[in-house]
């Protein structure tokens, strides 16, 4: 019954925004194909694809992670999923997610909320990555044993304003600085996005290890050019009927 449930709230959840997001098009990943183009995975673990168990058929499953925090990353420059977040028209993100068994107790009071990395051309070294998140007490992960939990938000891709200067909410920073540059502006930030993370930990955080299992869903950027990837999989062409 419960599943029943969370099923028709997100799908209801799904179609209300595909309604307010009229002409919007964007990238999708529901593992329905059987692949995960973009290398979707937890922590950098090498997440298998499970056919069913899913918000809908197939969704990604971490192995046993023994991590600070787990963090679902994409590939660095992942086709359709990076780039120009302002030239594509960027609008916003969102994610089912599901902790399938962690033990630490008190997983559901820390932070969850995406964040965009610009590697400034050298993926291979991180100390100069700049990195902006929105207010990150938004939402908390899901609990173990909840099921799955649909998560969203805005990206104002086409926000503009001056040095070191964010739209609201948001906050940013790179290497071991939790400040967002002075030297840069949104725009510069925006220009070439080259992953999409979400985060359990606040940036300046540090957490002791622990255990985790997670899995991973109906993996979606908004945005106003590009094609849809993977719109021959049922559960898209359901959606695109009421794009
Ligand atoms: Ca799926
Ligand atoms: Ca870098």
């Amino acid at each position: 019954m419960k599943r029943t449930l969370m099923t028709v709230i997100t799908l209801t959840m799904v179609l209300a925004m595909s309604a307010g997001a009229l002409a919007q098009n964007g990238i999708y990943e529901d593992f329905e194909s059987g692949s995960n183009d973009a290398n979707w995975r937890w922590s950098g673990s090498s997440d298998t694809i499970e056919p069913t168990g899913g918000n809908g058929g197939a969704y990604g499953l971490s192995p046993l992670l023994d991590v600070p925090t787990p963090t679902l990353r994409c590939d660095y420059d992942a086709v359709g999923w990076t780039g120009d977040f302002a030239a594509m028209g960027v609008t916003g993100f969102s994610a089912d997610l599901m902790t399938i068994e962690t033990n630490n107790a008190y997983w559901t009071l820390y932070p969850c909320f995406v964040l965009l990395v610009n590697h400034m051309g050298t993926p291979d070294y991180i100390d100069d990555d700049v990195y902006v998140y929105p207010n990150p007490d938004m939402f908390q992960p899901p609990a173990a044993g909840d099921g799955w939990a649909n998560y969203s938000w805005d990206i104002p891709s086409d926000f503009v304003g001056g040095y070191g200067e964010l739209p609201a909410g948001w906050n940013g920073g790179t290497g071991g600085n939790t400040t967002f540059p002075e030297d840069m502006t949104w725009e510069d930030m925006m220009t070439n996005v080259g992953r999409v993370e979400i985060r359990t930990l606040y940036p300046d955080y540090a957490a002791i290890f622990q255990l985790y299992v997670m899995g991973s869903d109906n993996l979606e950027l908004y945005y106003e050019s590009g094609a849809v990837a993977t719109e021959e999989t049922t559960f898209s062409s359901l959606k695109a009927m009421f794009r």
